[in-house]
């Protein structure tokens, strides 16, 4: 599901009997058939973590037929290698014990069944999630997502993927270029724009950031444009200099649209494991971040990650990067990615 198919889903909301006449059983149909192919999709994308998570809980639960101390340790320690992290594993473990203690005899299938209901209760308690995506944006507002992260976390390859399913959804996208540390980074954006089939506001490197970002949104406004994305750099070696630029950056922009940016979103390399941890708590500590986007889920074993940070820090996950094309970025939908992870139909 596209990021503006949100806006359509409220519509529907409100015309609820019209949509209802509308869903025939073929229809039903094929958003099933779709719902599978994402799933599968997904599916492959994880692999890796799965195959990892999985190797790990097995290699604690087998030959054991009681859960006792020494397997939750076991399974204390797989969590924790697979990058779900220390609290959250903790959280986890806890659970299990009171459940065990409750049950008291269970088999490595009921344990396996009541991690997955942990988990999966777990992602559903931590706030925010897709659905809510976009609700405030004003009809004929540009909607400003200022992207933020370190280098190489994939902000602006999620910036390229983010604009083309907003182009397909028939939304006006202007992208400002306001990493303006390297020429390569403004012709890496261009190259996405372009494929995106949306407009690129840039100005020569080394230029200030803020001035970027003021021309853009503009533009976006003069063009009436319904959505901005503001690529930024993502050097930390200077943690104080690079948080000023993104709050001058901000600035800024507020002075064009009050309201920008709407929506601050934090790209963060999964394959990183603590690390992304180590930067998501950097970032929200410095700057007020109100999404989450995961990157390279595809090819690394830590995507365990993903339910230490959505427990964590609070702040809802609304995409995951799955590959390096452009159609492998998801919206972060919780159910289906603790499915992929289980193995799950
Ligand atoms: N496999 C995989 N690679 C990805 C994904 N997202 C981004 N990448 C790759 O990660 C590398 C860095 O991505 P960029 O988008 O350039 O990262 P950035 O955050 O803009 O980096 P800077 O501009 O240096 O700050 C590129 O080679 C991307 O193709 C993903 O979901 N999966
Ligand atoms: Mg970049």
């Amino acid at each position: 599901m596209g990021f503006f198919d949100i806006f359509k889903k409220k519509k529907v909301e409100e015309n609820i009997e019209v949509v209802a006449a509308e869903v025939t059983p073929e229809v039903a149909e094929q958003i099933e058939q779709e719902e599978k192919q994402e799933q599968e999709e997904l599916n492959s994308g994880l692999e890796k973590t799965k195959e990892g998570f999985f190797s790990k809980l097995h290699r604690a639960v087998a030959g054991r037929s009681t859960v006792d101390m020494d397997l939750l340790d076991d399974l204390e320690e797989a969590l924790i290698t697979s990058d779900v992290g220390v609290d959250t594993t903790v959280k986890i473990i806890r659970k299990i014990e009171e459940r065990v203690a409750r049950d008291k005899y269970v088999n490595s299938d009921e344990l396996y069944s009541m991690l997955y209901d942990e988990i999966a209760l777990l992602m559903e308690q931590a706030e925010g999630s897709a659905e809510n995506f976009g609700l405030d944006a004003k009809e004929g507002e540009p909607y400003v997502v200022m992207v933020v992260g370190v280098n190489g976390a994939g902000k602006t390859t999620t910036i390229g993927k983010l604009a083309a399913q907003l182009t397909r959804a028939g939304k006006k996208v202007y992208i400002g270029a306001a990493d303006t540390f390297r020429a390569a980074a403004i012709d890496q954006l261009g190259v996405w724009a372009e494929r995106a089939g949306a407009t690129m506001i840039r100005q020569d490197m080394g230029s200030d950031p803020a001035s970027v970002a003021y021309d853009t949104l503009r533009s976006a406004v003069a063009n009436n444009a319904d959505v901005v994305l503001i690529d930024t750099a993502g050097r930390l070696h200077n943690k104080v200099g690079l948080m000023n630029e993104l709050t001058k950056i901000r600035n800024v922009m507020a002075k064009v649209i009050p309201d920008a940016p709407h929506e601050v979103m934090l790209v963060l390399d999964g394959s990183t494991g603590q690390n992304a941890f180590e930067q998501a708590r950097q970032f929200t500590q410095a700057t007020k971040v109100t999404s989450l986007a995961i990157t390279k889920l595809d090819g690394t074993a830590k995507g365990g990650v993903v339910i230490g940070i959505s427990d964590t820090f609070k702040v809802p996950v609304r995409y995951i990067g799955i590959g390096e094309g452009i159609d492998q970025l998801r919206i972060f939908d919780r159910h289906q990615f603790v499915k992929a992870l289980f193995g799950k139909k």
